[in-house]
C-alpha cells in the first residue's frame, strides 16, 4: 500500500472548529522544532505542503490533510484517511496566555476527537528522556482509549553516531527511527500505520 495523494484540507484552532469526524485520523505531535511538519511532508512526498521551518512556533493551528492510498485490492483500490500536523508542546516564546489557549485546545482535541486512532509522538534521538517529552508520554498513555495506539518516532537520527543510533534501538525495540534529511523510516512509519488504520 501506498500513498498516491495528499492534499490540505483546512486548519481550525480547537475541536469546535474542525472538520467532520469522519475518516480515521493520525496525528503528529510533540515538541516545537522537533521535525513534525517535515515527518509529514517526507512521508507523503511532498515538500512544502506542511509547512516547516527552523524557527520553533512555526505550525499554529491544527491542520487537516487528506491522504489517499492504493492498494492492492481491485475491489477497493482506494483507502483514505487523514493526516493532522500540530502545534508543538513547549514553545516559550509566545504570551502565556496564548500557550495556555493552545494548550487547551490541543488536549481538547487529543482527548476527545473520536476518529483519531494514532498518536504519533516525535522524540528528538539527540535528547532523549527530557520531562516535557515524559509529561506528553504519560498524557498520551492517560487519555489512549482502546482503539487508539501510541507511535514513537525518534526523529533526526541523521545528527547520530552508529553506535548511539545502535543503543537508541536496542532501548526502544518497538520505537520508529527517522530521518526527514536521509529519507530514513518512512516505510517502518508508513507500514506501521496503514497496518493498524487498514490491517495491511
Ligand atoms: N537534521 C535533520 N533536521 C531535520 C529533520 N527533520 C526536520 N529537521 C529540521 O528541523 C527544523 C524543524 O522542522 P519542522 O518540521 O518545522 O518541525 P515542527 O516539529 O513541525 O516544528 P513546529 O511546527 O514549530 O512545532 C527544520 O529546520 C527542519 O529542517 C531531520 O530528520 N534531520
Ligand atoms: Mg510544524
Amino acid at each position: 500500500m501506498r500513498i498516491t495523494e495528499a492534499t490540505f484540507m483546512q486548519s481550525a484552532q480547537g475541536i469546535e472548529d474542525s472538520p467532520s469526524p469522519d475518516k480515521a485520523e493520525v496525528a503528529f505531535l510533540g515538541r516545537s522544532n522537533v521535525g513534525k511538519s517535515s515527518l509529514l511532508n517526507t512521508l507523503v512526498n511532498r515538500k512544502g505542503l506542511a509547512k516547516s521551518s527552523s524557527t520553533p512556533g512555526k505550525t499554529q493551528l491544527i491542520n487537516y490533510f487528506n491522504i489517499k492510498f492504493k492498494t492492492d485490492n481491485e475491489e477497493l483500490p482506494h483507502l483514505y484517511a487523514r493526516f493532522v500536523d500540530l502545534p508543538g508542546f513547549g514553545y516559550a516564546r509566545v504570551s502565556k496566555s496564548l500557550k495556555q489557549e493552545w494548550n487547551r485546545n490541543l488536549t481538547g482535541y487529543l482527548e476527545n476527537r473520536q476518529c483519531l486512532q494514532i498518536f504519533v509522538h516525535l522524540i528528538d534521538s539527540r535528547h532523549i528522556g527530557l520531562p516535557i517529552d515524559k509529561n506528553v508520554d504519560e498524557f498520551l498513555k492517560s487519555i489512549k482509549r482502546g482503539d487508539q495506539i501510541i507511535i514513537n518516532a525518534f526523529t533526526k537520527i541523521d545528527k547520530l553516531k552508529q553506535n548511539e543510533l545502535q543503543k537508541l534501538k536496542r532501548e526502544n525495540p518497538d520505537g520508529i527511527f527517522i530521518s526527514n534529511l536521509k529519507k530514513r523510516g518512512m516505510l517502518d512509519l508508513q507500514n506501521k500505520i496503514t497496518e493498524y488504520l487498514f490491517g495491511n
